[in-house]
């Protein structure tokens, strides 16, 4: 039974018990209005508790339904019953009440809470808005700015600061939220249908502030939700409904939504891949080897999430930087990581130095400890191969900065065993990352697609496109910043030594620009330097275009024999992502990636490529065949030996490994 309904000193309680999370299908809505119109016939009700069997009160509504017309009866009718009982109901919440959740608690007419309650509206990050009153009932509740912000934010709020706001009306220990909320259901003297409601008086200028504050560079369907706030106080209550209504019906059917679904359950299904069906031990104590950038920014993720954390390095003062993190210690004696349930190791990113700390480490570990190298590119097999139990390594990379970048890649070598999996991926868990599953290959997943990107990139500045013409291109695609305006962020002297690196294995018929060493070799190692693809003067934030790099660009042409032609933003879009395409049915094929959704994931998630166009796999899936099929040509064009696998495009088919991954993502 998905509802049951007790009756205790006229009460009726109606329990929702619809796992795993309370969600809102069809079954969860027709199972209540039925439950509801039977207590509408009673004579012997005072008055109603909806209240919820597991630990969530209602996950928000069941989004997989949102492909299809929504089946009757939908979540408006469900909560138009709940007003028109005429007893009193309360909504007793525990747990995630977000959604149509939460709009669910505001047909009814109290809400009281426990010590777990978070609520929200997720809906904005699904590309819709909320679509059963939220928008509505929100502000004539709490008024209009505190409304935008909810609604527009996304942001899960806990139940002190909800009930602060007056969202909810009381806060009780868990043991006694459903003995309270029987209490005032049986008690409260009138019904309070927040749609009869007139808004709260607000001030003109902070709801003018919170909408400004909003609406920078937000989505369509965000302004259209801040619209909507600010129009619904000012209409009839049923009549705001209804708009609210027509428009999460347009918005739930556009390319965005269902791309931010798709991206959604891609996420879920990521993680799922990484997670053995062992249970992970419990693990307390995290040792990092190594206290540079990257070591420093993994302890404070560690530490902000409730673990202790263990410093190695030999470098006391790399060490005494990290001295006043909460729950980090320092330490210069490699025996201290002992004590770690698992460490990570943060060194050099050099075999040598790795193999030296993995074999002077693992006399100290327990049996049971695990050791998860954070390596972006080495050979994850031959630093398993100086291991006396193999077993317990893994790959576990996290990316810049890694306190703020939720993609992870957990990459498990031949040897990595179940356990040492599931410990890895519940740390992914515990700290929100998004973890997806990779193999052993050059750049793993993440950064492999990245790395054509790239150099798809440099292409087009060969062909003729300026840097800043690549950036704009790709800014209007969706990125908040172009490749060029990240490189110099970054700095352009590491990628300039790993070129260098691998300069001798280089193929010598791959198309190689040398533009960016010419920068390097300049002096212009990016923003640090004050120059690289850009000028920076005086320290400007922002770059500006310098005739000087136009100069080193026009020089580096000539010497490769090539002329500037017009490069149009539509070459440039095209070009970039056929070129991601390329590689990632390259790694799907060869198994380095599992599913193409994972690289959508990992774009997404790492490398802020927009979420509205569902990853670069999905945007290009969602493009025509013709034009799938001229932009994998001129990406093989403009290498044929990086994008070898894009040929039979030239003959006008699309290669079917490329078929394979686009129609999975469809
Ligand atoms: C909405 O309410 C619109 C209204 O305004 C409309 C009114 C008309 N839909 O994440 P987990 C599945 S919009 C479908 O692994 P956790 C999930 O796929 C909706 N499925 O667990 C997974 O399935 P499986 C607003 C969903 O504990 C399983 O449940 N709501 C949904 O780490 C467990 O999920 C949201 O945006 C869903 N809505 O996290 C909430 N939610 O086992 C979105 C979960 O087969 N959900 N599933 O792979 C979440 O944020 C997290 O799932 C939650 C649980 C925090 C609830």
């Amino acid at each position: 039974m998905i509802v049951t309904t007790d009756m205790t000193n006229g009460v009726a309680v109606l329990t929702v018990n619809n796992p795993p999370v309370n969600m809102g299908n069809t079954a969860l809505r027709r199972a209540l209005a039925e439950s509801l119109d039977e207590v509408a016939t009673r004579d012997d009700v005072v008055g109603v508790v909806i209240a919820s069997a597991a630990s969530h009160f209602y996950a928000g509504s069941d989004i997989s339904e949102f492909d299809r017309p929504l089946q009757a009866p939908q979540l408006p009718e469900v909560i138009a019953r709940i007003e028109n009982l005429d007893v009193p109901v309360v909504a007793a919440l525990t747990g995630l009440t977000l959604g149509g959740g939460l709009e669910l608690a505001l047909g009814c007419d109290l809400r009281i809470g426990d010590p777990t309650t978070v609520v929200g509206f997720p809906e904005t990050t699904l590309g819709i808005l909320p679509g059963a009153g939220g928008t509505v009932r929100t502000a004539r509740l709490v008024g209009v700015a505190p409304t935008i912000d909810l609604v527009a934010s996304a942001r899960r709020i806990d139940a002190d600061e909800a009930l602060a706001l007056g969202l909810i009306d009381e806060v009780v220990p868990a043991d006694l939220l459903l003995a309270r909320a029987a209490e005032r259901a049986a008690t409260l003297t009138a019904k309070k249908r927040l749609i009869d409601l007139p808004a709260p008086p607000s001030d003109p200028a902070t709801e003018e502030a919170a909408r400004a504050r909003r609406s920078k560079r937000a989505r369509p369907n965000v302004l259209a939700a801040i619209d909507m706030v600010c129009a619904g106080v000012s209409l009839d209550g049923r009549e705001a409904l209804r708009r609210e209504r027509a428009l999460f019906d347009q918005l739930r059917m556009t390319d965005e939504a269902a791309n931010l679904r798709y991206l959604f359950f891609a996420k879920r299904r990521a993680a799922k891949a990484t997670r053995p069906q062992i249970p992970a031990p419990a693990i307390t104590t995290i040792g990092i080897a190594g206290a540079g950038t990257m070591g420093a920014a993994l302890a404070r993720a560690f530490a902000e999430h409730g673990y202790e954390v263990i410093v190695f390095d030999s470098n006391r003062a790399a060490l005494d930087r990290l001295a006043d993190g909460h729950g980090i210690s320092g330490t210069e004696s490699i025996a201290d990581l002992g004590r770690a349930d698992v460490t990570i190791d943060a060194v050099f990113e050099d075999m040598d130095v790795k193999t030296t700390l993995l074999r002077e480490l693992e006399p100290h570990l327990r049996d049971t400890a695990v050791i998860a190298s954070n390596t972006s590119y080495l050979d994850l097999h031959e630093m398993a191969s100086v291991l006396a139990i193999p077993e317990r390594f893994v790959g576990l990379h996290f990316f810049n900065p890694p306190d703020r970048n939720p993609l992870v890649e957990i990459i498990r070598t031949s040897a990595t065993d179940e356990r040492t999996l599931a410990v890895v991926s519940s740390l992914a868990s515990r700290l929100g990352k998004a973890p997806i599953p990779a193999g052993i290959g050059d750049g793993f997943v993440a950064n492999r697609i990245y790395a054509d990107y790239r150099m798809q990139a440099e292409f087009l500045v060969e062909d003729g496109a300026s840097p800043a013409e690549v950036d704009t291109a790709l800014v209007e695609l969706g990125f908040a910043i172009g490749p060029f305006a990240v490189a110099d962020m970054s700095g352009l002297d590491i990628a300039w030594a790993r070129r260098k690196r691998l300069a001798a294995t280089r193929d010598p018929r791959q198309r190689y620009v040398d533009i960016a060493d010419r920068l390097c070799e300049a002096g212009r190692l990016g923003k640090k330097t004050g120059a690289g693809w850009y000028h920076y003067p005086d320290g400007a934030r922002r770059g500006v275009v310098d005739p000087r790099v136009d100069e080193i660009i026009d020089k580096a042409r000539a010497d490769a024999g090539m002329s500037a032609r017009a490069v149009s933003g539509d070459e440039i879009r095209d070009r970039v992502l056929a070129s991601m395409v390329c590689a990632a049915a390259a790694l799907v094929a060869d198994g380095i990636a599992e599913r193409a959704s994972d690289i959508d994931v990992a774009l997404t998630e790492g490398f802020a490529f927009p979420a509205h166009l569902g990853g670069p796999v999905r945007a290009f899936a969602r493009r025509n065949r013709d034009e799938v099929v001229a932009a994998l040509a001129a990406a093989y064009r403009s290498c044929p030996i990086s994008f070898a696998i894009a040929e039979p495009a030239v003959a006008g088919k699309i290669p079917e490994a490329i078929e394979k991954i686009l129609e999975a993502v469809r």
